[in-house]
């Protein structure tokens, strides 16, 4: 320990602190700075930049020893505050840049460097500069970063006024469909919003801190626990078992479905007999601080007896792989598709078919804030879970029996949410904070580093489709067969309903009016299978949309065109047998055909003038539905109070602007009234609250948005005079009219679709876009870039235009990583941010134009669909669409790594001489 001065924020400080400690350690942790956010501990991804002596400094890598005494820091807390903010801060709300805002204060200290050197720097600079200073955005696909940048500087250089970046509302005071700021980008841009890690840091005296003890297998049976050493270890307060799980010790996957042939009763709380992955929680340690946890966790021995792992689908399918749950076979629920007429004579008179397998990886979810969360019991004597959850309700119902308390007796409350993608839609830490609290009745905290976060949450399931697809003379489709098996991992938790979404997919967005199929969902031991963006989708679009350009290859016709006269039309019906709610892929595809005529005119005259490297464009499209399948509700409150209203609704936020959804939603109802939006207050995801629903399904717009103004028409209502003007709260209360009103949409005409045909009507609003990405392929190394990314979408009337935009450059940006360069199949190797393949700036294109045609849906609130997953339904085969018409590789996998490429690229070259010799003999 030495006593250390600090010069931060211009103020001269003390610390005792370890020489060898990091500065972020020691501003979060001792000084409570929390605006530096630590996320990967490691350099890589730049959350934690502070500026030291003018330069961006990665705090979690710089010990305080390398601290030059001289040295003046710079947080985010330094550079503007709520009232005063900096340029940067102000581009930063003006661009929705700061989505989960985890990355923001690094971004924007990174930036704030590069403007004190440099005032005016290019957009190729800025992305250089942040490539260079490793920032990394999971959410934003980097663009918005840029544009905010650019105006920061230009008011810098006095060109703009700061005031001329903000949004405003419409001149009739409504925000619908404007670029309003979220009500918590404040907070965001300024580090104040506090995130699970650093609410923890807030946490009273005694919170005793969790480390658990995981498995470093794969599969193994538990022959013993000896907790005797770490027990006696300095600082614990208890190590903690399934002995002390007072309910079942599990959690369910509420399986919904009569086929499935296990219980869904099969992921432990704690293991007791059985590792079914690497990973799983067999021990809890309790202590005063996390450093002891850790090193009391170490200490807990648990005796194994190894099983072979059976780490993907063709492993566990095996005839002689044993069960991993003893009693179901790993083949645990099967999912047909029956529409239309038989498949196999329309084969036989095909003009044209073609018959592909594909495979979709396991990607990595790559939020950046690694999961966490906090519990205690309150004065009432009620468990409460402090967690990233995007279900707070659905959690609920699945952990509450594992942990034996009544449900009353549990509520959840979700924090700060710094991106989840869909790994939170399943519980992951939540039962075991509960475990703790409740048996050592003080309060907990559970902090995950990122090598947890990412070998310990659940994956997008990989998915191996074989695919058949067949058209006539004419170039029309008239059959698709399809057959296909997803690896889930161990856990069964929603296993069946992504299986489902191969059927409600595949082929998707064509008049094809015969399909046969047949898929199952199989267990293994790698990472358990949990929603992922676009969920079930891009596994089922890399298939139909890699078939349909090949097929349109055979015809001899451009694949925009094969595509465009085979889309749906008034008769056609979803592969589910569902008449689409709007019919816009026709002008989706007129919107963007002169880009794609450009693109391929580009790559033309890039093509001819190159010889190492050749460019491509690709074309895809995607469609998903917004709903969790069949029947779905959504619940929301809104009261009025004394200075204007409160609108309580669960939609809970991972940072897609849940805040502003719920704010703009009611707002458009309520400023009848006359309020202004600074007067609607938002209370979200709280099971004390209304049960909107899981944030999952792209469903919350439509669902939570369209409860939220159910009430608040039920609120104009009754605050409607006889002469047509309001009554004020003080009228209300005075005339002793109700201060609260609940509303509620229930999607009545969905249905479930069938186990064995898939027919049915699942989604009351669907979702649309066009994809045309144009490539770069270096024909030496096969490594390749998306250089122009152009997409066309409809979602329906836009709620606010900068989420919009930031959802579709974020979600594209996470299709370029799924087709290029993501995975999550190596535990020794896929294990970091940056080992996993997160995109870097430079690795995803600033050129990103989007079209947007706005049909509005019957049933959405103000016309609206969801978006979220829209972007991340089929970028990916567009761009291997793409890298084939540039160098002629067919790719069927992803990720498209340059060795594989580089493998096509020498395979194709091999065919080429061998043909070129063929023809020498003739
Ligand atoms: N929206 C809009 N106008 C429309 C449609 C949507 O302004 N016509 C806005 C909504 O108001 C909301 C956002 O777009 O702010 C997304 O709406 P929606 O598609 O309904 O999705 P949810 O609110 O249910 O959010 C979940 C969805 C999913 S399923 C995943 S996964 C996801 C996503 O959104 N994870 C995200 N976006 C994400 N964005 C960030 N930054 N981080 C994540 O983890
Ligand atoms: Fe420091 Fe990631 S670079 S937390
Ligand atoms: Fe950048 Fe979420 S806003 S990671």
């Amino acid at each position: 320990m030495k006593r250390i001065s600090l010069n931060v924020n211009g103020v001269e400080r003390w610390v005792v602190a370890d020489p060898k400690d990091n500065l972020a350690h020691v501003l979060r942790e001792q000084m409570l700075l929390t605006g530096c956010k630590v996320c990967c501990e490691d350099g890589q991804c730049g959350a934690c930049t502070v500026i030291v002596d003018g330069k961006p400094i990665r705090a979690c890598v710089t010990s305080m020893e390398k601290l030059a005494p001289t040295a003046r820091i710079t947080t985010i807390e330094g550079i503007g505050t709520p009232d005063s903010l900096h340029p940067l801060q102000v581009a930063w709300m003006a661009h929705g840049s700061a989505q989960c805002g985890i990355c923001t204060p690094g971004f924007i200290m990174s930036a704030k460097t590069l403007l004190d050197r440099n005032q005016s720097p290019t957009r190729e600079e800025v992305r250089a500069w942040f490539n260079r200073n490793r920032n990394l955005c999971r959410c934003t696909g980097y663009k918005p970063l840029i544009d905010s940048v650019m105006d920061a500087a230009a008011v810098m250089r006095g060109e703009k006024r700061i005031e001329d970046l903000v949004p405003r509302a419409k001149d009739d005071g409504s925000i619908l469909g404007t670029k309003y700021i979220r009500p918590s980008a404040v907070a965001k841009v300024t580090g104040t919003w506090d995130f699970g890690a650093d609410l923890a840091l807030r946490m009273p005296k005694d919170t005793l801190r969790l480390a658990l003890v995981q498995a470093k297998v794969s599969h193994a049976l538990i022959k013993g626990i000896d907790t005797s050493e770490a027990e006696a270890m300095p600082g614990v307060e208890k190590v903690i078992t399934w002995n002390d799980v007072k309910g079942k010790n599990a959690i369910t996957g509420l399986i919904t479905f009569p086929t499935n042939k296990g219980d869904g009763w099969d992921r432990p709380i704690l293991c007791k007999d059985k590792i079914f992955q690497y990973g799983d929680a067999i021990a809890i340690v309790a202590a005063d601080t996390e450093e002891h946890a850790r090193a009391a966790a170490d200490k807990v021995k648990v005796e194994l007896e190894v099983l072979p792992a059976y780490m993907s689908g063709f492993a566990a399918l095996a005839p002689d792989a044993m069960e991993i749950h003893p009693g179901v076979p790993n083949a645990y629920y099967e999912q047909g598709v029956v529409k239309g007429e038989e498949t196999k004579p329309l084969f036989e008179k095909a003009a044209a078919s073609v018959d592909i397998t594909t495979y979709c990886s396991r990607q990595p979810h790559l939020h950046l804030e690694p999961d966490c969360g906090e519990a205690f019991v309150d004065e009432d004597g009620v468990l409460t879970i402090l967690s990233k959850s995007i279900g707070v309700h659905l959690h609920h119902a699945m952990i509450c029996p594992g942990l034996g308390i009544p449900p009353e007796k549990l509520r959840l409350i979700q924090n700060p949410t710094g991106g989840t993608f869909g790994y939170k839609f399943s519980p992951t830490m939540e039962a075991l904070l509960g475990v703790a609290a409740l048996s050592t009745g003080k309060p907990v905290s559970l902090v995950y580093d990122q090598y947890q976060n990412i070998t310990y949450t659940g994956k997008r399931s990989p998915a191996n489709i074989n695919i058949k697809l067949a058209c006539d003379e004419a170039g029309k489709l008239t059959a698709m067969e399809t057959d296909w098996w997803l690896d889930h991992g161990p856990y069964s938790e929603f296993g069946d309903l992504v299986t489902l979404r191969q059927a409600q997919f595949t082929g998707a967005g064509y008049h094809l009016e015969n399909i046969r199929g047949r898929g199952r969902t199989v267990a293994t031991n790698h990472a358990w299978g949990s929603a992922f963006r676009a969920y079930g989708s891009p596994q089922s679009f890399l298939a139909s949309e890699i078939a349909i350009d090949m097929l349109a290859e055979k015809m001899g016709e451009d694949p925009f065109e094969f595509r465009y006269k085979n889309l749906y039309n008034e008769s056609s019906t979803t592969p589910t047998g569902q008449k689409p709610e709007v019919l816009v892929l026709p002008q989706l595809f007129d919107m963007i055909r002169p880009k794609y005529e450009e693109a391929k005119k580009r790559c033309e005259e890039f093509n001819a003038a190159n010889s190492e490297k050749k460019r491509g464009v690709g074309v895809a499209l995607g469609i998903y539905g917004c709903g969790l399948d069949g029947p779905d509700s959504s619940e929301a409150r809104i009261e009025i109070t004394p200075t204007g209203f409160t609108v309580y609704s669960g939609w809970e936020d991972h940072g897609q602007g849940a805040d502003l959804s719920a704010l703009t939603m009611a707002h458009e109802i309520l400023r009848k009234t006359g309020v202004k939006p600074e007067q609607v207050k938002v209370v979200l995801a709280d099971t004390k609250g209304p049960n909107g629903g899981p944030a999952g399904g792209s469903r919350s717009n439509v669902f939570c948005g369209n409860a939220i103004r159910v009430s608040a028409e039920m609120m104009v209502n009754a605050m409607r005079k006889e002469d047509g003007t309001y009554r004020t709260y003080e009228e209300m209360k005075a005339e002793n009219i109700p201060l609260a009103y609940d509303g509620k949409w229930v999607a009545a005409a969905c249905t479930d679709c069938s186990a064995e045909t898939a027919q049915g009507n699942p989604f009351p609003i669907y979702m649309y876009e066009v994809f045309v990405p144009e490539v770069e392929v270096d024909l030496e190394t096969g490594n390749t870039k998306v250089v122009k990314f152009t997409t066309s979408v409809d979602v329906g009337t836009i709620i606010n235009k900068a989420t919009v935009d930031g959802q579709i450059y974020g979600g594209l940006a996470q299709g370029i990583g799924l087709a290029l360069t993501e995975d999550f199949e190596d535990l020794e190797v896929h294990n970091t941010l940056r080992d996993c393949g997160i995109p870097y700036p430079k690795d995803v294109p600033d050129d990103i134009e989007i079209l947007y045609l706005e049909t509005p849906r019957p049933l959405g609130p103000y016309g609206a669909a969801g978006v979220g997953e829209a972007p991340l339904t089929a970028p990916h085969p567009a761009i291997l669409n793409a890298v084939y018409n540039a160098c002629g590789v067919r790719v069927f996998r992803v990720p498209a790594l340059p060795e594989v490429i580089k493998m096509g690229l020498e395979a194709n070259a091999g065919r080429t001489a061998e043909g070129a010799r063929q023809l020498e003999h003739q």
